[in-house]
């Protein structure tokens, strides 16, 4: 039988973009069985730039209308990775002309929009996903598969943490990620929104939480131009005000008892993407590290009291997610694979016409907290998520 093809089109050409481009170039060569993207047309509002994403990255052409790439009849699917202001009028856009849509995380810069996103994707009955990529690693499939077996009993706690310090320097200039009428929110909505899904997808939903959080360099040098994480381009001179949080931690409780704790900073000095978790059962717990990622340490109760201890799995054999496509076992796989598998599961699911996952559904219930917890630190309170 003939493998099928999607034509896609893609919005953002930077760190994300680069990332996507990546996983469509490389999946039908270890998923050969996967719908086959083809790279149709990349867009971005500088001409020149992305003009050189789409020699660099391997699209076919490129744009800087991101509306004629929608109406473009070749392509089916829309992947959105420009920054989170944008992602609402693009994804409305596309659902409404009966486009799929790959939507980078935060899903919106609110609730109010995340639900808007939903309800107009669910009445175009097209199939929608939200990049939460971590879930996609080997190492937490397992870590979700040895918990839906109850290999580690009941969860008591979860407690996460996705440290960076590229803004330890107050030099760092002012770029898009720093100002909340493009970001939305700071380190909350870049990492926690992660940690808030990896908490959603391991131990289920969350009932209330109470937060704090501190922007630490409160004013920094505007850029040149905008760039990414890259600290090129300050120009020196003139500050502008940083309108985001550098660092937020809460606390919550989830609706199966459990307690959780969460941490993200962009101040962690010496930590440059340490996303990591520990969940504690009434059998055992588990432990991850995404700077090595392959890796989950676990540890059960019922092992003899002499060699009772933390293991490490490598999670790289043919018992693992993905193992098989990729390398003979122990052969690791990094962060581009967890992109990878995040398209596979895209393109299943429009094969197989279901819904992937993550999806909107699951970007929305992760807007939900990350607006509680903003309400929580607002008005110094615990907040239950239903009162969103
Ligand atoms: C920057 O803080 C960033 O690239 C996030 O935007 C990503 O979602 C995360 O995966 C790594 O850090």
């Amino acid at each position: 039988m003939a493998v099928e093809k999607i034509g896609v089109g893609m919005i953002g050409y930077k760190f994300m973009g680069k990332a996507h481009s990546h996983a469509y170039k490389d999946l039908s060569m270890f998923f050969p069985q996967a719908i086959h993207p083809q790279m149709l047309v990349i867009c971005g509002r500088d001409e020149t730039g992305v003009k050189q994403a789409q020699e660099q990255f391997g699209w076919q052409s490129c744009e800087t209308d991101w509306r004629k790439v929608i109406a473009n009849p070749d392509v089916g699917l829309i992947d959105i990775n420009a920054p989170s202001n944008v992602h609402k009028e693009i994804a409305i856009e596309a659902a409404r002309a009966g486009k799929h849509v790959f939507c980078e995380k935060p899903l919106a810069l609110t609730l109010a929009d995340a639900r808007e996103m939903l309800r107009e994707a669910q009445q175009a009955g097209i199939k929608h996903m939200v990049g939460f990529n971590y879930r996609f690693a080997p190492a937490v499939q397992l870590a979700r598969k040895l918990i839906a077996e109850g290999r580690i009993g009941t969860i008591r706690h979860f407690r996460a943490q996705f440290l960076q310090d590229w803004l330890t320097d107050d030099q760092f200039p002012l770029v898009w990620r720093l100002q909340k009428e493009v970001a939305g929110s700071g380190s909350h909505g870049d990492l926690n929104a992660h940690l808030i899904d990896m908490a959603h997808f391991l131990v289920g939903g969350i009932e209330e939480v109470v937060g704090m959080s501190e922007t630490f360099v409160k004013e920094r040098p505007k850029p040149a131009a905008m760039s990414g994480l890259s600290a090129a381009g300050a120009a020196g001179g003139e500050k502008g005000e940083v309108t985001v949080d550098d660092a937020t931690l809460f606390l919550a409780r989830f609706a199966n008892g459990a307690l959780g704790s969460f941490e993200a900073t962009r101040f962690a000095a010496g930590r440059r993407c340490a996303n990591t978790f520990e969940i504690n059962g009434s059998l055992g717990s588990l432990r991850f590290d995404f700077e090595r990622m392959n890796e989950l340490e676990v540890y059960f109760t019922s092992d003899e009291e002499d060699v009772q201890g933390f293991r490490r799995v490598l999670a790289t054999d043919p018992a693992h997610a993905y193992a098989e496509a990729w390398w003979p076992p122990g052969h690791t796989l990094g962060y581009e694979h967890t992109l990878i598998h995040e398209v596979v599961e895209l393109m299943e699911a429009i094969s197989e016409n279901r819904q992937p996952v993550p999806n909107f559904e699951d970007g929305v219930k992760c807007q939900q907290v990350l607006d509680a917890v903003e309400l929580s630190v607002a008005e110094r309170r615990w907040v239950k998520v239903q009162e969103l």
